[in-house]
């Protein structure tokens, strides 16, 4: 008895499963399939990784530093050619060349008014799925190779940014606050969620480089709002409401065409572009076609819901406007 009170819980649940296998008495004698080892370290060892699925690209080492820190960089994912050609389209898309559907287009207000080339003015291209150059991006066998170690093989793109970040004024007009990303998605489960984020130059301090929290994407969303700080801030560039500025933070330097893979929970922003130069990234939100759409009413997202439906109805000019077609689903993370 004594003996059996001792023996750890994965050898009981082993136990079990061997006893489940043994036929039934009187039963027909099949052939016992004895259980292969990947069945039994399965059933016998505890889930190791959470925010990383099985395959085989990610080494041991990468899984564990993203289900600890939530973020990973692969270094030259992406080529210079490829970058070339998205930053020449961007430059078409900033010249009205092209003018791709559904395409948010958002200049600087410091700027908009002054005689610059347009590629001065211009400091992001939100939701460019339409134009099949920018979306090459998310299409590109060598970063969907990496998307699948986080969302599974169905994989959909959910929101598409080029980010072109100007030199700043002293007014810090692209100062990105501490933000949690899953704060804009009403949809679940937040582990299969990843953004993929490539750095079109060098990004250091200078340039306004991502800054994160390491680790954070193991805590809860947080309420998000418009930081109280001098200068102007960006519509819907929200931070978290209570963020302690003294956070130990990571600043993340990256080469041309590295591409940091991160989970919409990390709290991360950037800083201001200190230089004469531009920073551009682009980046796309990857999620698992088996994520659902949730219902935010009373959570933390609903403040945003009602922002988003208010900028939209201004945009089209509606008396009011409904959100249809979303699942009702209970929020949870
Ligand atoms: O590229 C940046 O400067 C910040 C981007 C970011 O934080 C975001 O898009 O969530």
């Amino acid at each position: 008895m004594d003996q059996l009170g001792k023996r750890s819980a994965a050898a009981a649940r082993l136990d079990a499963i061997l006893r489940h296998l043994r036929p039934a008495r009187g039963a027909a004698l099949a052939p016992i399939a004895i259980p292969t080892s990947a069945q039994l370290s399965a059933v016998t060892q505890p889930r190791r990784f959470r925010y990383t699925l099985d395959n085989d690209v990610l080494t041991t080492e990468q899984r564990q530093f993203y289900e600890e820190n939530g973020y990973l960089i692969i270094k030259k994912l992406v080529s210079d050619e490829d970058i070339e050609r998205f930053r020449k389209e961007f430059v078409r898309i900033c010249n009205k060349e092209v003018n791709p559907l559904g395409a948010m287009i958002m200049k600087d207000e410091m700027l908009r008014s002054q005689s610059v080339l347009p590629e001065k003015v211009v400091n992001k291209v939100q939701d460019f799925q339409e134009d099949e150059e920018l979306f090459r991006y998310c299409t590109l066998p060598q970063v969907l190779k990496y998307v699948e170690c986080f969302t599974g093989p169905n994989i959909m793109a959910m929101h598409t940014m080029l980010i072109n970040k100007l030199p700043d004024s002293d007014k810090q007009t692209f100062r990105h606050p501490m933000h949690q990303d899953l704060h804009y998605f009403p949809f679940r489960p937040a582990d299969r969620i990843v953004c993929s984020w490539t750095a079109m130059e060098r990004t250091d301090r200078n340039n306004g480089c991502l800054a994160v929290l390491p680790g954070t994407h193991k805590e809860s969303l947080k309420p998000h709002g418009y930081p109280e700080w001098e200068g102007i801030v960006n519509k819907l560039f929200h931070g978290i409401l209570d963020y302690d500025e003294n956070s130990p933070r990571v600043h993340v330097v990256m080469e041309k065409g590295d591409t940091v893979f991160f989970h919409p929970l990390l709290i991360h922003g950037s800083g201001v572009n200190k230089t004469s130069g531009f920073r551009k990234s682009i980046s796309c939100h990857f999620a698992s076609s088996e994520c659902y759409y949730i219902d935010v009413k009373n959570t933390v997202q609903e403040d945003l819901e009602k922002e988003t439906v208010e900028i939209a109805r201004r945009k089209f000019n509606a008396s009011s406007l409904d959100l249809k077609g979303r699942n009702s689903w209970n929020c949870s993370k």
